[in-house]
C-alpha cells in the first residue's frame, strides 16, 4: 500500500513538471486546419516560429490514392501523396502553409483551406 502511493505521489510529481515545461509552449501556439474528403483528409498547422508541418491521410482502401497540394508563403507549391494503410504521409517546411487541398485520385478538389 505504501508503495503503490508513493508510487502515485511520484507519477503526480512528474506531471508537474510537464505541466510546467509545456508553458512555455503556450508562445509556440499553432495553428492547425484539415480538410475532409469523406473519410480522406489533409491538414497543415503552422507554427509560431515559421515552421509548417503537412500531413495526407488515405483512410478509404477503395484504391484511390489522396493528394494534397499545399501553396506555401512563398508561393511555392508542393504536395503528398498517400495510398490507404501504413498511416499518413507527412512532412515539415520550414516556411508556413498558406492554403490547401485535398483530393481522391480522380475526384474534384475540396474547397481550398486558407490557413490565415
Ligand atoms: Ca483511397
Amino acid at each position: 500500500m505504501k508503495k503503490t502511493l508513493r508510487r502515485a505521489a511520484g507519477a503526480s510529481a512528474l506531471g508537474i513538471l510537464f505541466t510546467l515545461a509545456a508553458v512555455p509552449g503556450v508562445a509556440q501556439a499553432a495553428t492547425t486546419k484539415c480538410a475532409y474528403d469523406g473519410n480522406d483528409r489533409a491538414c497543415a498547422t503552422n507554427n509560431n516560429n515559421y515552421t509548417s508541418s503537412l500531413e495526407v491521410c488515405d483512410n478509404e482502401d477503395d484504391g484511390r490514392n489522396v493528394t494534397a497540394w499545399f501553396g506555401l508563403s512563398d508561393g511555392i507549391q508542393t504536395y503528398l501523396t498517400d495510398s490507404y494503410g501504413g498511416g499518413c504521409k507527412s512532412s515539415s517546411r520550414n516556411i508556413r502553409v498558406a492554403w490547401f487541398v485535398v483530393a481522391e485520385q480522380g475526384g474534384k478538389d475540396s474547397p481550398t483551406v486558407y490557413m490565415y
